[in-house]
């Protein structure tokens, strides 16, 4: 039989919607995530709660949250919707719930806003994403301190607003609470580990240490978080990840992690958009631990003497340290080995998880080369 144009349109539309996202870096480059920041911002602003507030209190959030969320890559709000499009059933698939799946990727950025203007102010950075962090930008010091607060109740106020009258709610703010709880504990491990002269806790300093809390800081890096909730919007929400699968997704974050280390370190910040302030506030990382497992009693001292300093000349002798250690060639052949191992493990999944997995490890790992 002869089909007509419009029935070929429609063949031609679904081929079309359910061969795309073919791959997570053709989906970054999607405007459609983009638009939707514009409607996310006048629901918040006119929110009831909001109002009848002042101009000024009005026109600060709309400031803090420009601010904050602008110059990200987003890749972790963008993989609410791509997740939501790979693992839903076509016969499900709905623009309406590809659009909730934006707006969840907005929740997760603007808890992104929130993790990373408190890390600047608890890290004593500079700048982040190539301009000044908020907590300096906004001449607020440590009064930011609230603004963080503000960030965090814009997400929740956001998730109201679309999901408060769904049955799938609680369920999303249970996610949401229990991924920030974990990253505060990340955060509060991060900053009470690190070494200083004055505490002299060099026994911190240890791989053990590093392998369980690193993982949980970096929990907010993985992509468990957007992952877990674009489940919430399938059709079938009995529908999991399998356990290897979350496991991998946790190693995915600590490579992450990894690498957001040594760019601290290494790269220059022209290039990574923020001054490094690792070795000046004395953090716990692998290029500290491997070091340390490394050095000979004469650099041991060398390390305790200028380690966790923000003394220009101090971090100088570090850097200077991890050079003789050859620390980057090392590092180069560790994050190559757990990279290789990560697409060994992913290649034994089911194909579903097999193919998402790939995508996002792709996704990630290349920008950081
Ligand atoms: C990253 O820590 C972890 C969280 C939870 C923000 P970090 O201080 O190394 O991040 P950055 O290098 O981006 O400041
Ligand atoms: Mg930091
Ligand atoms: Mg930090
Ligand atoms: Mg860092």
């Amino acid at each position: 039989k002869t089909l007509f144009y419009s029935q070929y349109r429609t063949l031609y539309q679904t081929a079309v919607k359910y061969s795309a996202p073919v791959t997570f870096d053709q989906y970054k480059n999607q405007k459609m995530f983009s638009d939707v920041q514009s409607e996310v911002m006048h629901s918040l602003m006119d929110n009831p709660k909001l109002k009848d507030q002042s101009a000024d209190v009005k026109n600060w959030i709309v400031r803090l949250l420009d601010y904050t969320l602008e110059g990200g890559k987003r890749s972790r709000g963008l993989v609410v919707p791509f997740a939501y499009e790979m693992m839903e059933d076509p016969k499900h698939f709905t623009e309406e719930n590809l659009h909730r799946a934006r707006i969840l990727g907005w929740v997760v950025e603007i808890i992104e806003s929130y993790v990373l203007t408190v890390d600047d102010i608890v890290d004593s950075s500079q700048t982040r994403r190539s301009k000044e962090c908020w907590h300096i930008h906004s001449g607020m010091g440590l009064g930011a301190v609230n603004d963080c607060g503000l960030l965090l109740s814009c997400a929740f106020e956001l998730l109201e607003l679309y999901f408060g009258n769904e049955e799938i709610y609680s369920d999303l703010a249970k996610i949401i609470n229990g991924t920030v709880f974990e990253i505060c504990i990340g955060q509060h491990l991060d900053c009470s580990y690190g070494y200083s002269k004055e505490k002299n806790n060099f026994d911190k300093l240890t791989m053990e240490h590093f392998d369980s809390f690193t993982l949980i800081k970096a929990a907010v890096y993985s992509f468990k978080f957007p992952m877990v909730l674009a489940l919430t919007l399938l059709k079938d929400r009995s529908q999991k990840f399998s356990e290897e699968a979350y496991n991998i997704d946790w190693n995915i974050g600590k490579l992450l992690q990894l690498q957001n280390d040594y760019k601290d370190i290494f790269v220059d910040d022209i290039k990574t958009g923020k001054i490094g302030t690792d070795i000046q506030e004395g953090k716990l990382t692998w290029f500290a631990v491997t070091a340390l497992q490394r050095c000979t009693d004469e650099q041991r001292s060398i390390f305790k003497e200028n380690y966790g300093s923000d003394n220009p000349e101090h971090v100088k002798r570090i850097k200077q340290l991890f050079d003789e250690l050859e620390m980057e060639k090392l590092y180069k052949e560790y994050e190559r080995s757990v990279y290789e191992d990560l697409v060994r493990r992913i290649r034994g999944l089911p194909p579903k998880e097999s193919q998402f997995l790939t995508q996002i490890l792709k996704g990630c790992y290349r920008h950081f080369c």
